[in-house]
């Protein structure tokens, strides 16, 4: 069940305005993955929103709310600038599906932006890795650039570039290892590439982007508060949010991390993916979707 569909049992039958409902919703918010704090805060402010309406307008304020939490993220970056060689940079920890959206958003951009991706198999850590976004690429009829295991990863994106400026290619979009780097690790790894992409292709549009799993819950704020202290993230795209993921930490990551989500990714499929709306997806969270 979606969250959404909690929250809208929730309010369902309910008529009477009460402390215990905002409680109540309080402790559903954590549920869905807001901080505990985050969720008093809300729950609070939405009481004080609500005293004068009927309680049949609590789900709309909460969307609106909802909403304007979402809005006190820095706007998501324009992904595709007209006329400019994007580069993309996938970062995330293990399994969160980085390879997958590398494949889906190679599609998306030429689908959607009219730009010809490369793909670039920057996570030279594990040979399978290389093999599975290859795959990725033969059924896409996708370029993918590619070295051997082991390899440097900022030398592959250096390829890449190159392959996309004499080929015409519009994205690069690199995958990256999803081994949890130290931050020492991490910061070097991404300065070689960040140099890269500044000799290569200075006047690119370069995305770094944190792939989140949605339905890792509370964890992925902590996993987005150490990738952007290390290394200063642009946009998060959050995968998973299929089936039972809850997706409350979205709406942390907006309001304490300032971090806007670019894409959600809703299942395995290469068109699984679209473009965040927050006004969806307050909506969606409060049920009335
Ligand atoms: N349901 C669902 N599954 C997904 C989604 N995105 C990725 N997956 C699955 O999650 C698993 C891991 O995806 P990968 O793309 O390999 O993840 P990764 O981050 O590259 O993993 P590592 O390279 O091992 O760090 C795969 O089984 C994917 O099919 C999604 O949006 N929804
Ligand atoms: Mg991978």
């Amino acid at each position: 069940m979606k969250f959404g569909e909690r929250i809208k049992n929730f309010f369902s039958g309910k008529t009477a305005f009460s402390e215990e409902l905002f409680d109540d919703l309080c402790d559903l918010l954590i549920e869905g993955d807001f901080g505990a704090s985050q969720a008093f805060k809300t729950a609070e402010l939405l009481k004080e929103r609500c005293k004068k309406d009927s309680a049949d307008l609590i789900p709309q304020k909460l969307a609106q709310l909802l909403e304007e939490e979402l809005l006190k993220a820095k706007p998501a970056p324009d992904p595709a600038p007209n006329g400019k060689l994007c580069a993309i940079l996938l970062l995330g920890v293990n399994g969160v599906g980085k390879t997958t959206t590398a494949a889906k958003l190679g599609s998306f951009y030429g689908s959607h932006y009219n730009k010809k991706a490369i793909l670039a198999a920057a996570d030279t850590f594990r040979a399978a890795a290389i093999d599975q976004l290859k795959i990725h690429g033969e059924r896409l009829k996708t370029r993918v650039v590619a070295h051997k295991q082991g390899g440097d990863p900022a030398a592959v994106v250096y390829d890449a570039l190159e392959a996309a400026l004499s080929g015409g290619a519009g994205v690069v979009i690199a995958d990256t290892a999803g081994r949890m780097h130290t931050k020492s690790a991490l910061v070097e790894e991404l300065r070689k590439i960040d140099r890269v992409v500044e000799s290569k292709a200075a006047a690119a549009c370069y995305l770094k982007y944190l792939v989140l799993d949605a339905t890792t819950g509370r964890n992925a704020f902590a996993q987005a508060e150490t990738f952007h202290d290390a290394v200063n993230i642009d946009a998060v795209i959050l995968t998973k949010y299929d089936s039972t993921a809850k997706g409350g930490v979205v709406f942390s990551l907006a309001s304490e991390l300032r971090l806007p989500v670019a894409y959600v990714c809703t299942g395995e499929k290469y068109g699984d993916i679209e473009v965040f709306d927050p006004n969806k997806f307050a909506k969606e969270f409060a049920g009335i979707g």
